[in-house]
């Protein structure tokens, strides 16, 4: 596979524990890159399709089918945004990436996934580690519609949280995890941290001037 020279950060978790919030602080720090940032599923003709269907449709779908959708918006993705703004050099954000097929579709829901080849490796992979049932009222107070995968019960919920723990703890060079009950300034911070060495101006930029 081409070597990608950009720079690839995915922000994986449950429901609710503020990925999105931590997507969008980190692409205002980077905004003198021009970040591209994308979510999942999404992002593409066929993948906000793809989407509507997965979250928003009342249709059956098998796990395995359920897996396969995931994974066909995630190629289309992968070809027309993310591998080329890598290979530009680009800095791409992304809210949700492979690792939540690993964890939803894998873990909870028992079917068995790999690592398409053509699916570009993160550089770095920030979990959001928080208990289910408080990403689920984070979600509840913010009056957000429940869409299919929601629905699951709290069982479900707590095994996508454990196969994201078992995820990070197989790749620790890639994945940091961060306590996500933390305030999100906070947990900004220790991903800006965690960033220093890739992005070092940026970082720079945020520490307090003395004299
Ligand atoms: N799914 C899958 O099964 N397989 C796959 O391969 C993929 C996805 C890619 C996508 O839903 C669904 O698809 C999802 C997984 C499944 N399942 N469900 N349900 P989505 O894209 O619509 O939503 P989401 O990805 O689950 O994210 P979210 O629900 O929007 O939550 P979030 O991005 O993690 O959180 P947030 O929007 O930043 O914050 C939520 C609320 O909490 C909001 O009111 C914030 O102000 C508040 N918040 C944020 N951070 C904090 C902290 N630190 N403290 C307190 N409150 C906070």
């Amino acid at each position: 596979m081409r070597r990608e020279r950009g720079l690839f950060v995915t922000f994986e978790g449950p429901e609710g524990a503020g990925k999105t919030t931590q997507v969008e602080l980190l692409r205002q720090a980077l905004a003198g890159r021009h970040p591209v940032v994308v979510r999942e599923p999404g992002g593409t003709p066929l993948g906000e399709h793809i989407r509507e269907l997965l979250l928003h449709s009342d249709m059956e779908i098998g796990g395995e089918a359920e897996a396969l959708l995931f994974m066909a918006a995630r190629a289309e993705l992968v070809a027309r945004l993310i591998t080329p703004a890598l290979v530009a050099g680009r800095v791409v954000i992304a809210d949700r990436y492979h690792d939540s097929t690993l964890a939803y579709q894998g873990g909870a829901r028992g079917v068995a996934t790999g690592w398409p080849e053509s699916f570009p490796r993160p550089d770095r992979t920030f979990l959001l580690d928080v208990p289910p049932e408080v990403g689920l009222e984070r979600q509840r107070r913010a009056g957000r519609p429940v869409d299919r995968l929601e629905s699951e019960g709290l069982d479900f919920h707590q095994a996508v949280m454990d196969a994201y723990r078992r995820l990070a703890r197989a790749e620790p060079g890639r994945f940091v995890t961060i306590d996500a009950t933390r305030p999100p300034k906070e947990i900004h911070r220790a991903v800006m941290t965690s960033l220093a060495a890739c992005l070092p101006e940026e970082i720079s930029r945020q520490q307090p001037r003395t004299g």
